[in-house]
């Protein structure tokens, strides 16, 4: 049946690209895991040549992805570090980004020693401010880049205000979307041109999947990103993908879940005494909260804050000994998965990030983040108490 259907956010995550297999009626796809295709005549083929190029499991995932951000195209990446990567090639030497300067340690130290050996310069910034990334624009920048909540402090930048200013420059707008997911927040609906994402986070959501993508409706710009995307290569595998589009199909409970757990822990932290600081968009202390209520929605249209929180305890002794003591929360780097998971930003995500710098930002050595799972919620809020009753 062929009824044209105004679908929903969970209903396109669940069908888009997941149509039944024509060939069988498997209502599953299957996985396409070849990396070659027949071709009736030497360059008589149907759409697919080499993997490298396309695989039918990772258009069908590509596919999904696009429709969930509300952009025209997907194009996916063997990790959210070579999504990124590949977006900086569509650029060349001499070129300059205005980038936040509260962003996950892998992108500061991707562009900071290793494009910086093509001669890409990126002006650091607080991007909290639209004022401070139109000032530090120049007759060479190409592209402002901003992470909106910020990893790990939840700084927030206004993608809307962010999204005007480039298009006035001429400038193309990009937004780390890994801490929300389109579940929370699009976007290219407040007018960027794209949407990163770290897939390995809440869009594949069980730890088991390594990969990024890069989301756009410009034209020529997803023409060359295929291009970069087949000619360098970092593509992910047919089975990462497949693994991918299954898990997007429970994106949006999931993600409810987390934002669940996540807000009503933050409030037991925050109120807390053994907590010096709590930051956590869906408090209405944070200095961001208003901006996140308005940016951050469900499709529907309700404020959601996500699963991600950071905490200051006062000290790098007293992180170790709170995390110590936690037995649901496990230590380890990485997000968005199902299992809760605690690290300490410093010494593991952002160690890369210079020592002064990551202190500026409020990065200290008693800092940590958590990733807030979808457990039991009376779980993990005795696992924080141990950790905190430890504290005292
Ligand atoms: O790990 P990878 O799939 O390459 O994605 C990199 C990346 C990009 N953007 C954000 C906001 C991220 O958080 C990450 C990866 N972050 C972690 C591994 C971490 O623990 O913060």
């Amino acid at each position: 049946m062929s009824r044209k259907l105004k679908q929903g956010f969970a209903t396109r995550a669940i069908h888009v690209g997941q149509e039944p297999d024509p060939g069988t009626g498997a209502v599953v796809p299957p996985v396409y895991q070849t990396t070659t295709f027949a071709q009736e005549d030497p360059g008589i083929h149907r759409g697919f040549i080499y993997s490298r190029a396309q695989n039918p499991t990772r258009t069908s995932l590509e596919q999904n992805l696009a429709s969930l951000e509300g952009g025209r195209y997907g194009i996916a990446f063997a990790s959210g570090m070579a999504a990124l990567s590949a977006l900086v090639m569509h650029f060349g030497a001499g070129d300059h980004f205005v980038v936040g300067e509260n962003i996950y340690g892998g992108t500061y130290r991707v562009l900071t020693r290793v494009f910086n050996r093509f001669n890409i310069k990126c002006s650091w910034v607080d991007s909290r401010s639209v004022d401070n990334i139109a000032a530090a624009i120049t007759s060479t920048t190409r592209a402002v880049i901003i992470e909106t909540p910020s990893n790990p402090m939840m700084t927030l930048s206004d993608i809307e205000g962010t999204a005007r200013l480039a298009r006035d420059r001429d400038l193309l707008c990009v937004v780390d979307n890994t801490f929300m997911s389109p579940y929370c927040q699009r976007p290219l609906e407040l007018g960027a041109h794209v949407a990163f994402h770290s897939v390995t986070k809440y869009l594949a959501g069980h730890s088991d999947v390594l990969m990024g993508v890069l989301i756009t409706s410009e034209d020529d710009l997803a023409e060359d990103l295929y291009f970069v995307q087949k000619s360098v290569g970092a593509v992910p595998s047919p089975f990462d993908c497949w693994l991918a589009s299954r898990s997007l199909k429970t994106l949006a409970v999931r993600i409810e879940q987390h934002s669940r757990n996540a807000l009503t822990l933050a409030r037991f932290l925050d109120e807390h005494s053994e907590i010096k600081r709590v930051y956590y968009p869906g408090l209405p202390t944070h200095p961001g909260h208003e901006l996140a209520a308005r940016q951050q929605s469900t499709p529907d249209g309700h404020p959601v804050f996500g699963g991600m929180i950071s905490l200051e305890t006062g000290s790098l002794e007293r992180a170790r000994m709170f995390i110590k003591n936690l037995a649901v929360f496990t230590l380890a780097e990485s997000l968005g998965g199902v299992e809760s998971l605690v690290e300490h930003p410093a010494i593991m995500t952002h160690a890369d990030v210079p020592r002064e710098k990551r202190e500026a930002l409020g990065l200290t050595d008693g800092l940590v983040r958590l990733s807030v799972g979808i457990e039991d919620l009376a779980d993990l809020q005795d696992d924080l108490a141990a950790g905190l009753a430890a504290l005292a």
